[in-house]
């Protein structure tokens, strides 16, 4: 290691494995947006939390950024190192460290993939519920720290709501113990749901004990298409009075048109403004007679235009793959990614008036809707042409942004359901959060981070190391 200090790291630490070879500053520097040059100090892959309170101690002697890292999927630059920052890679600490059968709790350690979390759950005959197309990617340690939501949220919540206890390493290198599985706890503040969203601002997540839940029932899943969103509304409603869903989801025209191209089966034959999806519970007859008649309203009241429903797993799973594809059959393309939510009963008139804007300010660009809008969160990934380039593309992007963030503010809106800040939505968390919750945020943070070591840039500039403010 040519840089001093990393010498002195590995003087304090000589087991620690360290990477600085160009092809890893690369590879872990970036996350999904693929937007900043990655330009790390170095990787740090410690294998224990002893190691990660050690590294920590040596970044705040020495005044290096670090910037913690999963699996990288994140849509926000949160786990971006583009300014001469330590990363701390969590691939290392990936085990499961017990099951508690009474308790239904499930400890592992944060670089843990959602999917080996998800089959671990289910050796024990039960599962861990939050679930998005990430899954065989992130890790648990990154679900914690954007607060992951997913295509289940209607039925199960965000991540947050599965997280019994977290041990966390702090900026000044303590060891927080938050919870310890504990049901109810009116002990004071839960430091552990701070931590759940911080994008890692706040402490090192080094371990998660997940609360665990009984299988749910045999599930089917139907696709209609729409013309108005108003109808689609509609259908929301009938659904949720009749049917145990599990998942509520839409997306549009211009998104089937990108999925299929990119190898799904379009089940309809003509095209139509809006498509859902819904996942529901079929336990027994009475269920499965229940999605027929919901079914059979939907077309009697002319909010669809055409539907289907799985005739087996395999049809369900093909269904899935026109909503779950999306983002990976836009990815080639760069998109800018917008993940708002707005109250579910603001959604027909909050998309009104985007639409209208979106009309207006990107008449050249692609613009695919698609989302969980049984939650009230909508993805908008908008598509450059050829003839703009990629930095012109982000500035347009940027001040269209502000539009959207304005009528969120009018909305009551966020700038973020579920992909977290990072570096793409700070310059419009004012739209979402008031001046004095900032200034709280600010606070929390400086109890927690004195230094400012801890991902610093990252939802808000702030004092600290390798900010730019
Ligand atoms: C999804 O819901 C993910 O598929 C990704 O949150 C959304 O690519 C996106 O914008
Ligand atoms: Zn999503």
């Amino acid at each position: 290691m040519s840089d001093p200090r990393l010498s002195r790291l590995l003087e304090r630490l000589p087991q620690l494995l360290l990477k600085s070879e160009a092809g890893d500053l690369e590879y872990y520097g970036r996350d999904w947006t693929r937007r900043w040059t990655p330009a790390p100090l170095a990787i740090a892959l410690p294998s224990t939390t002893q190691e990660v309170q050690e590294v920590v101690r040596w970044a705040v002697t020495e005044g290096v950024a670090i910037v913690p890292s999963g699996g990288r999927t994140g849509l926000s630059g949160g786990a971006v190192a583009a300014n001469g920052e330590l990363v701390i890679s969590f691939e290392r600490m990936n085990r499961v460290l017990g099951f508690d059968s009474v308790d239904r709790i499930l400890t592992v350690q944060a670089g843990l993939a959602l999917e080996a979390l998800q089959r671990a759950a289910i050796g024990h005959e039960l599962i861990y519920p939050v679930d998005f197309a990430a899954r065989g990617s992130c890790s648990i340690g990154g679900n914690i720290a954007t607060n992951a939501g997913g295509i289940r949220v209607i039925r199960y919540g965000n991540t947050r709501e599965w997280i019994a206890g977290l041990k966390v390493v702090t900026g000044t290198g303590e060891l927080l113990d938050l919870n310890r599985g504990l049901i109810k706890n009116s002990s004071g503040y839960d430091l552990r749901h701070l931590l759940v969203g911080a994008e890692g601002t706040l402490g090192l997540v080094v371990e998660a004990s997940v609360r665990l839940t009984d299988p749910p029932p045999a599930s089917n899943v139907m696709v209609f298409a729409v013309s108005a969103m108003d109808d689609l509304m509609q259908v929301f409603a009938a659904c949720r009075r009749k049917l145990k869903l599990s998942a509520f989801e839409f997306f549009t025209d211009r998104a089937l048109e990108h999925v299929v191209a990119h190898g799904a089966q379009d089940p309809f034959e003509q095209v139509s403004p809006f498509y859902l999806i819904a996942e529901f519970d079929v336990a027994d007859e009475a269920q499965q007679a229940d999605a027929l008649e919901v079914f059979e309203q939907c077309f009697g009241n002319g909010w669809v235009n055409d539907g289907v429903i799985s005739q087996s797993s395999a049809q369900a799973a093909s269904l899935w793959r026109l909503r779950e594809s999306i983002t990976e059959s836009l990815a080639a393309r760069k998109p800018y990614k917008n993940d708002i939510s707005v109250r579910i009963s603001a959604i027909p008139a909050f998309m009104q008036a985007m639409r209208t804007i979106f009309e207006r300010e990107y008449p050249h660009y692609d613009v695919v809707w698609f989302g969980h809008i049984g939650d009230g969160n909508l993805h908008i990934n908008v598509l450059k042409d050829d003839a703009t380039t990629d930095a012109m593309f982000i500035v347009e992007c940027e001040r269209v942004t502000r539009l959207l963030a304005q009528t969120l503010a009018e909305f009551g809106g966020s700038i973020s359901a579920e992909h977290g800040i990072g570096l793409v939505k700070k310059g419009y968390l004012l739209g979402t959060r008031s001046a004095a919750e900032i200034a709280v945020m600010r606070g929390i943070k400086q109890v927690l981070d004195p230094h400012g070591i801890l991902n610093p840039g990252k939802v808000f500039d702030g004092a600290g190391v390798g900010s730019r403010e």
